[in-house]
Formats: C-alpha cells, structure tokens, sequence
C-alpha cells in the first residue's frame, strides 16, 4: 500500500497501518472483530472501511481459515543489504538408503532444486530482502528464532499466507562485546508456517546462518570468521552443518491442506521410518537439480599453524528428540565439542551484574562435552577441539518423544587432521 489511506477499500491490499493519532487516543478497547465499532464479520470480510479482519469459531476456523493473499505489500521497504529468491517445488526424491520420497521444498531462483532449502546468510545489521513465490501455494516463510514484525514472520494467524508473491524484510540486530542482551549472530532455520506439521516434515526448511557485525576489537584472521560479535573465531573452509531429519513415508502421501478441514489424517501420529543425516560442509554443498544434500563425513582441524577450530552447527529438524555422542576410535566418550551458543543466543558468564558478560570459555568456564541431547527446532553450535589427528565417531541417535526408546540411529566419521 503506498498511499497511506484507509479509504481505498481495496480489500486485497492487506492491513492498513493505524494513524498515530488513532494509536494514541484511548477509545473504546478493541474487540476480536478489531476496533470495538465494527460489526462481526464473516472470516475475511472487509467490514466497510477496507480494513480485512477475521473471526475464528473453532480450533478448526483458527487453522484453516488464515488470510490468504495473493500479492500483499511490504510495508516500509527499505533498500537491501542482501537479498534471495526463493521458490517452492515439489517432487520425488531419493535419499541415501535408496529410498525415494515425495518432498516439497524451496528452489532458488536459478531452477536448483535441493533438499532441505538453500542455506540462506546474513549478517547482523543488514537488511535482507527475501521474495517467496510459493507457485503452490499457498505458503510462507517463517524466520524461526529471529523476531521479525508479525508481516514478516511468516506466521499465518498473525499475518498472512502468500498465494502469489511476497518480500519479506528483516533485519538481524547488532551484537556488541559482552553484551548479553543483544546480538543475533547464530544458526537458525527458516521453513514454511502453512499447515505446519505436514509442511515442514514435507520438506519445507532450509538452515539460516545469520554472521556477527564486525567490531574494531575483535579482528578476524584470514580464513576465518568468529561465532558471534566477541565470539571464538572458527575456520571457514570446514564449517559445516548437521541436521538430524526422520521421515514418517505416510506423511509423504497428503495433500497441502490434509487435515485443516477438521478430518483426522493422523498429524498427532508421527511414526518416522527413515532417518536422515543432512548438511554437510556450507562450503562444499552439490549443486545441481533435484538432489538431497546428505552428510556422510566431517572433518575438524587440529588447532596450531595458524588454523582455527572446526564450526559445527546442529539443528533438529525433526519431531523426535535427538542424542549425539561423540567417541573416540577406542569407543570411548570424546569430549571434543565445545558448545558456545544455543539458538542463536551466545553462551556467556552473566554472574558478575554490570561487568561485561564474556563468552564462557574466555572466563574460564569452557563448555566441553561428549554428548547432546536437543529436542525438535533445537540448534547448537559447537567449536570441535580434537586435541590429536585421529578419527572419532559421532553417533546421532532418534528417540520416541514419549518412551525414550532409541528408534533410529546413524553416525558419521569425524577426522581429525
Ligand atoms: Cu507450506
């Protein structure tokens, strides 16, 4: 909308942006049908002034009845800092154990079609454009662990869904050293918010990294890049990801809007049968169409000759709780990994009340472990600190959310060198 007023009737624009004045005059409280004169309306009706609104009668009204747009409008766009395109594909694909499923997830604007989604990158204070045309829409995009404003977070209920295109715009708050307040450098993942449960198992993710701000105190040294603002600096060449995903085959076989009418199609029964290592080292992802991007070795560097620790970044992307265990070639627990931050959010020493809160390893409290465990959209980031060349094997291992039982499990190799 670039005209500000509330009297286009223009239902299809979207929301329009109260006054200030209207903000700041404390008239009636607003009801659910929204500002406490209008009559209830009908999900979606315009209730004469082109304002849309909703009303939900049930659970079922709540889920499936979300505004659905075709072409609303960023609000305050501002030039991009950086930007990406994204599309929406589905399609068979087949995974390491042979194995092929119907997936659904998002295409680069060049045709490249890749499960999960590109990883997308940013760096704090920037401001990022991403355009979504959905094709099958409709669907969004959720930033998941960012806050953007509730247009472009990609939440349906507070928002809209997108059948035809929208630029999201987001900008990921500055870190500054010692600060334990502020900051967004980290790992994150974006995926869809339509019918959520099916779309993200369906394959509608992708990893969101989002890079510190420089700061004149932290320098960097060649090849590498630190974690967050005052953050560990890491290698950049072996940086990789791991992103533990299980498929439930039966899940592959409904349709985009299976059970938003109020049918049981079974979302609450997740029974995974496969299970997937994805991600790999961010460097060294394939290109090319139509492929699932599968982890099958990681490599760390041993720290010395100017060469940095080994970032790995681990997000759940999945709805069973995770375990890793690291061990030795001996099959003994390795306490290799250090765990310097936990959904984009810096692990620090704030025991000390106005002093600056340090990264923990620096006040001298280390995080180092052989084991994690991490539940569903979880993400860890952890700095590998094998003290020796050698090889060590890191186990991850799915468990049934209720029983603790271990239902799946797979491990890669981690040289050391
Ligand atoms: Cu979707």
């Amino acid at each position: 909308m670039t005209d500000g007023g509330g009297s286009s009737g223009a239902g299809d624009t979207g929301t329009e942006t109260a006054t200030p004045t209207e903000t700041a005059t404390p008239t009636e409280p607003a009801t659910e049908s929204g500002t406490g004169t209008a009559p209830a309306t009908e999900p979606g009706d315009d209730g004469g002034d082109g304002e849309l609104r909703h009303r939900f009668d049930s659970q079922v009204d709540f889920s499936s009845d979300q505004l659905d747009l075709e072409f609303p409008e960023t609000e305050f766009l501002q030039p991009a800092s950086t930007s990406v395109k994204l599309k929406v594909f589905g399609r068979d694909l087949r995974f390491d154990d042979r194995a092929e499923h119907e997936m659904w997830s998002f295409e680069t604007e060049n045709g490249e079609r890749s499960f999960p989604g590109p990883l997308i990158r940013a760096r704090e204070g920037q401001i990022l454009h991403a355009t979504v045309n959905p094709s099958m829409g409709p669907h969004t995009v959720h930033w998941h662990g960012l806050e953007p404003d509730p247009r472009n977070d990609g939440v349906g209920h507070t928002s809209f869904e997108i059948g035809g295109t929208y630029t999201y715009q987001w900008k990921p708050e500055q870190g500054e050293p010692g600060d334990a307040n502020c900051g967004t450098a980290g790992t994150y993942f974006y995926h869809c918010h339509v019918n959520t449960t099916l779309h993200a198992q369906m394959g509608m993710f992708g990893p969101l990294i989002i890079d510190p701000v420089a700061h004149p105190d932290y320098p960097v040294s060649p090849g590498a890049r630190r974690a967050f603002v005052d953050g560990p600096e890491y290698d950049i060449d072996t940086e990789a990801i791991l992103i533990p995903y299980s498929l439930d085959p039966r899940w592959h076989e409904l349709g985009h809007a299976a059970g938003l009418s109020g049918e049981d199609v079974g979302l609450n029964r997740f029974q995974p049968k496969h299970f997937y290592l994805l991600g790999g080292e961010l460097a060294r992802r394939p290109t090319g169409r139509e492929r699932v991007w599968g982890l099958s070795a990681l490599r760390a560097n041993v720290e010395g000759n100017g060469r940095k620790p080994t970032l790995l970044r681990v997000l759940n992307a999945n709805y069973l709780p995770n375990l890793i265990r690291i061990t030795d070639e001996s099959g003994a627990p390795a306490r290799i990994a250090e765990v310097i931050s936990h959904d984009g959010r810096a692990y620090r020493d704030t025991s000390v009340p106005g002093t600056p809160a340090r990264p923990i390893a620096e006040a001298g409290a280390p995080l180092m472990t052989s084991t994690l465990a991490f539940g569903a959209a979880e993400r860890y980031d952890l700095l590998l600190r094998p003290p020796a060349p050698g090889r060590y094997r890191l186990e991850v291992s799915w468990k049934d959310w209720i029983t603790g039982r271990v239902v799946g499990r797979r491990t890669v190799t981690i040289t050391a060198s």
